[in-house]
Formats: C-alpha cells, sequence, structure tokens
C-alpha cells in the first residue's frame, strides 16, 4: 500500500517512520510512504503559501493556488491516483471500521493542514473525504495523519507477524468491544494472582471467560460500544 503525504513539515515523519513495526513494513515493501513538501508547489517569489483571511481574524489561511497544484502533481505520479483524504477537526470522526475500510485502498494520498486550515476551494475543487481522529484541535494535521498511516499500515496483509492478532484488537472482530485483560508471568505478583481460568489449559473456558471480560470492560468503560 502506499501513502503520499502533502506537509509543509516532512521532517516530522521519518523519525516515526523508522520504528519498528512500520520500518519492517517498508523494508519488506509492503507498505511505501512518500513525503511532499507543499511549500515546492508555492507560485510566488517568497515560497509562500498561506495568506491572510478575507473578512479579517487571526491567522493565515493555505492557499488554494499550491495546494490543488502540489495534490493534482501528487497524484499524478503514479497511474493509479490514489484516495484523498485531509485531516481536520471538522471532519467525519475516524474509527476501526472506518480504518479497515481504507485499508482495502492501493494508495492514499493524505494532504496535511496548518494555521487556520485550507482556503474552502481546495475542499470544493478536490472534494477529499474529510478525516478527524478526534474532537480536539492540533497544531497541524501531521500528528493526526501519522495515527491515521499508523492504523491503517498495521491492517495491510503481512504488516503484522499473526494476521489473527489484529481481529482480537479492541473495537475488531465480529462484536467490535474492547478487549479482554492480558497477563503473563510471574503467576503470583505483590498477591494479585493470574486467574486460574488462565492456567486451565482448558481453551473453551479460556474464550468464555475472555469473551465475558470483554463484555464487562466495555459495558462499563465504554457503554457507547455496548452490545445494547
Ligand atoms: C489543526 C489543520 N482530529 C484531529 C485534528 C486533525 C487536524 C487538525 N487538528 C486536529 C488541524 C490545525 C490545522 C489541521
Amino acid at each position: 500500500m502506499r501513502f503520499d503525504v502533502v506537509t509543509l513539515f516532512p521532517e516530522m515523519f521519518p523519525g516515526y517512520l523508522d520504528q519498528s513495526i512500520l520500518s519492517r513494513a517498508i523494508k519488506k515493501k509492503l507498505v511505501d510512504v512518500r513525503l511532499h513538501n507543499l511549500r515546492d508547489w508555492s507560485k510566488d517569489v517568497h515560497c509562500a503559501v498561506d495568506d491572510r483571511p478575507f473578512g479579517g481574524g487571526p491567522g493565515m489561511v493555505l492557499m488554494v493556488e499550491p495546494t490543488v497544484a502540489c495534490v493534482e502533481a501528487v497524484r499524478e505520479m503514479d497511474e493509479e491516483v490514489g484516495h484523498l483524504v485531509v485531516l481536520t477537526p471538522s471532519g467525519q470522526r475516524l474509527d476501526q471500521p472506518l480504518v479497515e475500510e481504507l485499508s482495502r485502498r492501493s494508495r492514499l494520498v493524505v494532504l496535511c493542514g496548518r494555521y487556520e486550515g485550507f482556503d474552502q476551494r481546495v475542499f470544493d475543487i478536490l472534494q477529499p473525504q474529510e478525516l478527524s481522529i478526534g474532537d480536539y484541535v492540533l497544531n497541524g494535521g501531521e500528528v493526526a495523519a501519522m495515527v491515521l498511516i499508523d492504523a491503517v499500515a498495521r491492517l495491510v496483509p503481512g504488516v503484522l507477524g499473526d494476521e489473527r492478532s489484529s481481529k482480537l484488537d479492541s473495537f475488531s472482530g465480529d462484536d467490535r468491544l474492547l478487549e479482554h485483560p492480558h497477563y503473563t508471568r510471574p503467576r503470583n505478583f505483590r498477591e494479585l494472582r493470574v486467574p486460574d481460568v488462565l492456567l486451565s489449559g482448558n481453551h473453551q473456558r479460556i474464550a468464555q471467560w475472555r469473551r465475558e471480560q470483554s463484555f464487562l470492560r466495555t459495558c462499563q468503560r465504554r457503554p457507547d460500544l455496548s452490545p445494547e
């Protein structure tokens, strides 16, 4: 799967891309992330890509000309033009079903804003899918873009060691409940013991216990996700 990121701050990405799971996926050519600096498409002598808002007010707005030129040029860098997404606080809330849907694409072009965001005509012309990772404001779309890439890339076949593991994640699988608790050695730590059922070797009872724990946790912590 290919990601093309359009940003004013491409230098924010390598540190993140070089971390273990993703760098392995990139080495294995399962994932390809290309970075594009929006400033390279500036139309003016000062390399400006932002300007003051019409109507007044604080902050700067990213200009339509360099943004559209950049996204169109980046899309044309491959015969598959890709699916265009923009990270914005006013976008559709990203959740695991949407992540799964995006992971079935072969190419995503991810546009990151800064300052007060893009001129509205960027959205009118490019008609991107507008996505939000949560109801809070960041200083720009880059961190949200990394969240999106992280969540989507791990679902690309071969990126995780064991393909079963993502089906067992919170919000995943048939019921989309929170995950059950996990335990490993030691069996007893400060009088806190690993539940006997997990040491029983009875896989049917273990699966039953885990389903119950998932259900209870979801009811207690996330009633909004609870079945009924
Ligand atoms: C902030 C451009 N949903 C998180 C999110 C995504 C993007 C932005 N903020 C929050 C943002 C400033 C400029 C995008």
